[in-house]
C-alpha cells in the first residue's frame, strides 16, 4: 500500500498523466454520495468491473460479511459483469470476506470504523466443485466466501473450504428461445451442507435432472390437497407454482389420480394457494 501511494505521488510530481490499467493491486473503494454505495473498478482479466458494497444491515458500516450464524445482518457487495452500468439481481450477493471478479479473488480489508473498505489482491487455493446436472445455477457459502455458480457445464473452480448450498435453480431454454426457470423450495441439510472441496481436488454435488414428480398429500375436513412437487437427485424439492418462463409464473399444473390399472379415477387442475 505504501509503496503504491509513493509511486502515486512520484508519477504526478513528474506531471505525468496517472494510467489506469489492468495491473493487480489494492483497490480502495470510495463512497458515493449520491447513493452511499461503496464503488471501485476492480480488475480482472483484461477488463474492470465497476463493484459496489452497500450498507445492506443500515447500520453504517460497510464490515456486515455474511455469516450463517447471522444470516440476516449482513451487507451486500455487486458488481457490473456484464458492463451495462446497473446491477441486475444476478450481480448482487451476500458480502463476504473473499469476493469473486470474473474468476479473480480480492480480500475485504475493513477499516476499523468499518466505513471504509480496500480490496487486496487474493490467490486461495482452489479446487473444483461440481454439479451433475450442467443447467444448474448455485448459490454456495463457506465462511470466507458467498459464490453464485452457473454456466461452465456445471464445473467451477471454487475457492478450498466447506461449503452450504444455500440456493439451487434450474435453468433451460426451450426450442423457442424462452428460458425455464425452476427454484429449489427445499433442500435436505445432510446433503446440502458440509461439502468440502479441497485444494486440488474435485467435489461432485448431485442436484436437478432427472426429476421425479411427487405429490405432498394433506389432509383436512372433509378435504385433501395435493402439492405438486417436483424432487431433484439429493431430494431436493422444486414446488412447481415456482416454475417461471421468462421470469412468468405458469398456469398451475393439472393433474389426474390413476388406478393400478391406469383408469383415470379423477382429474383438475391445481391452485395457487
Ligand atoms: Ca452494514
Ligand atoms: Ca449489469
Amino acid at each position: 500500500m505504501k509503496r503504491a501511494l509513493a509511486f502515486g505521488v512520484a508519477l504526478s510530481l513528474l506531471m505525468v498523466p496517472l494510467i489506469v490499467s489492468a495491473a493487480r493491486g489494492d483497490v480502495s473503494l470510495t463512497r458515493d454520495p449520491k447513493t452511499g454505495y461503496l464503488t471501485g473498478q476492480v480488475p480482472s482479466g483484461e477488463k474492470t468491473y465497476t463493484v459496489y458494497v452497500l450498507d445492506q444491515s443500515r447500520d453504517g458500516r460497510y464490515d456486515g460479511f455474511f455469516n450463517t450464524a447471522a444470516p440476516r445482518r449482513f451487507d451486500a457487495f455487486a458488481c457490473d459483469l456484464d458492463g451495462n452500468g446497473a446491477v441486475s439481481q444476478e450481480e448482487v450477493l451476500p458480502l463476504s470476506k473473499i469476493v469473486e471478479v470474473r474468476g479473480a479473488y480480492f480480500s475485504v480489508e475493513a477499516s476499523a470504523d468499518g466505513k471504509s473498505l480496500v480490496l487486496k489482491d487474493a490467490k486461495p487455493a482452489l479446487g473444483t466443485l461440481t454439479a451433475t446436472s450442467p443447467d444448474v445455477t448455485l448459490l454456495v457459502a463457506s465462511k470466507d466466501c458467498y459464490l453464485r455458480l452457473s454456466g461452465s457445464d456445471g464445473k467451477w473452480q471454487v475457492p478450498a473450504g466447506t461449503y452450504t448450498v444455500t440456493a439451487v435453480t434450474l435453468k433451460k431454454t426451450d426450442e423457442k428461445g424462452a428460458t425455464w426457470t425452476l427454484a429449489a423450495a427445499r433442500l435436505p441439510e445432510d446433503k446440502f451442507r458440509n461439502i468440502e472441496v479441497k485444494a486440488g481436488g474435485t467435489t461432485e454435488l448431485k442436484a436437478g435432472a432427472p426429476l421425479m414428480t411427487r405429490a405432498q398429500v394433506t389432509e383436512g375436513p372433509g378435504v385433501v390437497a395435493f402439492t405438486p412437487a417436483l424432487v431433484g437427485q439429493s431430494g431436493e424439492v422444486y414446488a412447481t407454482p415456482a416454475a417461471a418462463r421468462n421470469n412468468q409464473r405458469q398456469a398451475a399444473p393439472k393433474f389426474r389420480i390413476v388406478n393400478r390399472a391406469g383408469k383415470v379415477l379423477a382429474s383438475g387442475a391445481f391452485q395457487y394457494g
